[in-house]
């Protein structure tokens, strides 16, 4: 498989592959507030809304069509591990903005998922090649407790701003906060600049 290694993004944040806090771990916890959610390949929907030109909405069997990646990133857990060189394969979050046409005034985004998450960043924060909308890992279907069918992996945050079985996303013209971000966790999350709260 040909990835694209994306994981001297760090030169951009800090000196250091691995972020002030973290230790690196060879294992891939799973960190999820509830339970992993069922899906259904017949019904599902991602739906793109809110500051856009065209709301869009894609079957799974739609979504898979959509141009893919592979990529080699890191994953920096706010709890204090990192994992180094992990292989999504997904949709790239400048593809789907470009899709809908994001409006001018759009200037932060809401993830959400199947289990009730959300999660939010600045909009620049997300116009970046390395955040994906990944269905697979290694090659192989996204595993259910890591968010499959469709999660969301954000090399330069923590990997709360990642949701998993993620299926909507939605442009906002004002800041909003996500689940985690409601519970006092940094909008932002800059690893490099240890940004776990606010
Ligand atoms: N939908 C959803 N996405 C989520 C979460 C969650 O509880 N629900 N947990 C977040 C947190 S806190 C982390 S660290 C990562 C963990 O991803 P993993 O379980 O694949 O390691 O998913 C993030 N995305
Ligand atoms: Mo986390």
């Amino acid at each position: 498989m040909d990835a694209t290694d994306v994981t001297d993004l760090y030169q951009e944040f800090g000196d250091e592959r691995l972020p002030p806090g973290q230790r690196e771990t060879t294992e891939f916890p799973v960190l999820s507030k509830s339970g992993t959610p069922d899906w259904d390949p017949e019904t599902w929907e991602f739906t793109v809304t809110g500051a856009v030109e065209e709301e869009l909405t894609f079957s799974w069997a739609e979504f898979r069509e959509l141009p893919s990646v592979t990529q080699q990133q890191d994953f920096h857990c706010v709890t204090g591990w990192s994992k180094f060189d992990c292989p999504f394969t997904g949709v790239s979050f400048p593809e789907i903005a470009e899709r809908a046409g994001v409006d001018d005034d759009a200037v932060h985004v809401m993830f959400s998922g199947l289990d009730g998450y959300t999660t939010d960043l600045p909009l620049e924060d997300c116009m970046r090649e390395e955040v994906l909308f990944a269905w697979a890992f290694d090659g192989e279907a996204l595993p259910a407790d890591h968010g499959g069918p469709l999660r969301v992996v954000t090399p330069h945050k923590y990997a709360y701003k990642g949701a998993k079985w993620v299926d909507g996303v939605e442009f906002l013209t004002e800041s909003q906060r996500g689940y985690w971000e409601r519970r006092g966790y940094s909008q932002t999350a800059n690893p490099w600049k240890e940004q776990r709260y606010s």
